[in-house]
């Protein structure tokens, strides 16, 4: 379970991680005290994400919140803080910019950063619709996809695909290709950014027959970023892949540097001696056939056990 998994990793951040030297730490708590962390690096969580919801039962996690901010990144593909702040969700309240944005980050990047390709623009449409869904792939190795591109070429043109088509296109048209990766990491973008990216790329597989995907985060808050985190990209994995008809499979995270702050330590300690629970169920509205067309409604995380809320202080 998640719970299993994160517990192991957050005693190995309490019995052998590095803190850092102040005079290193460029993050503060509100009350503009330094906010050092403890921490290790290159940390892996795999989970098969056909069963339960990745959810910790050892402390309650937001589960709007969450949704929330995915959607607003992932199918608004917005950076406006005002049109997360419509959906009744505040957590960029604290980097948003002047303009009223978080700069050119986050959904900015999915909706204007394009793969030129030559595509079937009927074949895009009706992916983004939702029309081919239930359809088998029309399956192609990346060398037959040129090949066919070439060949039709007189009936095909070259289209400008935003990532989020992009993905949803090419899990239908060549799932088996190794090259299917959204990524927020643009480098001449990184100093316009109100934050750069934690969880900054995806990259997706059919691996076994099935929808894998593999997330990286560059740096994780783990007693605040992580369980929201792993439970926000389970569900854009599992509606990616009811979308694009395939089944869902493996889930990796890895984490680059996982931390701990200073003032989470003796809290955490305690979190992670609590019982744990069963993992909820989660159900997701078969109905929807479009990305473009779920709500926060369509959603639902069932009979979650969990030993209640643990208070975090947010380091900045
Ligand atoms: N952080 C996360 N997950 C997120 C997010 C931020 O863990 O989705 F947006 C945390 C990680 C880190 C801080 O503690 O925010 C960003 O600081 P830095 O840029 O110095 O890594």
């Amino acid at each position: 379970t998640a719970d299993k998994q994160y517990n192991t990793i957050i005693q190995q951040i309490l019995d052998n991680g590095i803190m850092d030297s102040p005079e290193h730490v460029r993050t503060v708590y509100e009350d503009g005290e330094k906010a050092p962390t403890k921490a290790i690096i290159n940390v892996q969580m795999k989970f098969d994400n056909s069963i339960d919801a990745i959810v910790l039962t050892t402390k309650r996690v937001p589960l709007k919140d969450p949704i929330k901010e995915l959607f607003w990144i992932w199918q608004k593909m917005s950076n406006v803080v005002f049109d997360l702040q419509q959906m009744g969700c505040h957590v960029w309240d604290e980097w948003e910019l002047k303009d009223g944005t978080v700069g050119n980050a986050y959904g900015w990047q999915l909706r204007n950063k394009y793969q030129r390709i030559i595509a079937d623009r009927t074949f895009l449409e009706m992916v983004r619709n939702g029309e081919l869904s239930e359809k088998p792939d029309e399956v192609l190795s990346d060398e037959e996809f040129e090949k066919a591109v070439a060949y039709c070429e007189e009936y095909i043109e070259y289209v400008d695909l935003n990532q989020v088509d992009y993905l949803l296109y090419i899990l239908k048209k060549n799932p088996h290709s190794r090259r299917i990766k959204t990524t927020l990491w643009c480098v001449e973008d990184l100093q316009e950014m109100a934050l750069q990216p934690c969880v900054y790329e995806t990259h997706w597989q059919l691996f076994d027959g099935k929808l894998a995907l593999t997330v990286n985060i560059r740096s994780n808050d783990m007693a605040l970023g992580n369980p929201y985190n792993i439970y926000q990209y389970s569900i854009l994995h599992r509606l990616i892949a009811q979308v694009t008809g395939h089944e869902v499979g493996e889930l990796c995270i890895n984490i680059d540097n996982a931390h701990i702050y200073d003032r989470h330590l003796e809290t955490i300690d305690k979190q992670i001696e609590g019982e744990v629970h069963e993992p909820p169920t989660i159900w997701i509205n078969p109905e929807v056939k479009s990305f473009y067309d779920f709500t926060v409604n369509d959603i639902k995380v069932q009979d979650y056990k969990h030993n209640g809320p643990f208070f975090y202080e947010i380091a900045i």
